[in-house]
């Protein structure tokens, strides 16, 4: 592999974290070999490279795995910092970008995930607070391109894979984001401009299909 480096990834198709990791990578313009983890019947790798969480992102590189989706992002940054830069350089812009960033991971999978794994108030409930969070998220990128300003950067590379799953949401909701945060929408169109993010987010159609499947072997009706 190009300058001796060894890459792999530990990934899992629908998965949001891991589709981060993609898009640091093609931001960085890195080759790497994608492992596909079939997660009801984990790999000795995974259960090697990550014992502690036996999740995937696994992010293994010469043979050392890095884990958890945002810390595998910075490591990438920090690694290859000559080409696209993701986390600003100002420690207080730093900071910033990790707190949206942080927002995003305690707030916006739990929402979607209440969204489509309940019914009744407690989906209504779920939505509005999507809603809320997102708006606030609007809220932050303002009239900026994205959220790293006029470049695409860390708290970009953390939400847009949310994006892909926006598409369920919306179907076991039965509502629109569009239609309450359009700025939001508008600013995932511009990321899916870039090949880093098109070439690395999954197809919206069939995480709705490996959802319900999910939901079937759940027994979530
Ligand atoms: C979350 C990873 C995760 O939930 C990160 O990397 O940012 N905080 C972590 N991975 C899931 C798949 S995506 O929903 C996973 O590997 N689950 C397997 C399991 O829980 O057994």
């Amino acid at each position: 592999m190009a300058g001796g480096e060894e890459v792999v990834l530990l990934d899992s198709y629908a998965s949001m974290f891991g589709m981060r990791v993609k898009v640091a990578l093609g931001e960085k313009g890195i080759q790497y070999v994608h492992k596909e983890e079939d997660l009801k019947n984990k790999s000795p790798l995974l259960l090697e490279m990550n014992p502690v969480h036996k999740k995937i992102p696994v992010l293994i590189h010469n043979g050392k795995p890095v884990c958890e989706s945002l810390i595998i992002v910075q490591y990438i940054d920090e690694v290859w910092k000559d080409k696209s830069p993701l986390l600003p350089s100002h420690p207080y812009n730093r900071a910033q970008a990790r707190f949206w960033a942080d927002f995003v991971d305690k707030k916006i999978y739990d929402c979607g995930r209440r969204i489509w794994a309940t019914k009744g108030e407690e989906q209504e409930a779920a939505k509005k607070e999507l809603i809320d969070c997102l708006k606030l998220l609007e809220g932050e990128l303002g009239d900026k391109p994205f959220f790293g300003g006029e470049s695409f950067g860390f708290v970009d590379v953390a939400l847009i894979p949310f994006y892909t799953w926006f598409y369920t949401y919306e179907k076991h909701g039965n509502f629109s984001i569009e239609a309450h945060c359009p700025k939001l929408v508008e600013w995932a169109k511009r990321c899916m401009q870039k090949d880093s993010v098109s070439t690395s987010l999954a197809d919206p159609h069939k995480i709705h299909e490996f959802v319900i499947q999910l939901k079937k072997r759940l027994g979530i009706d």
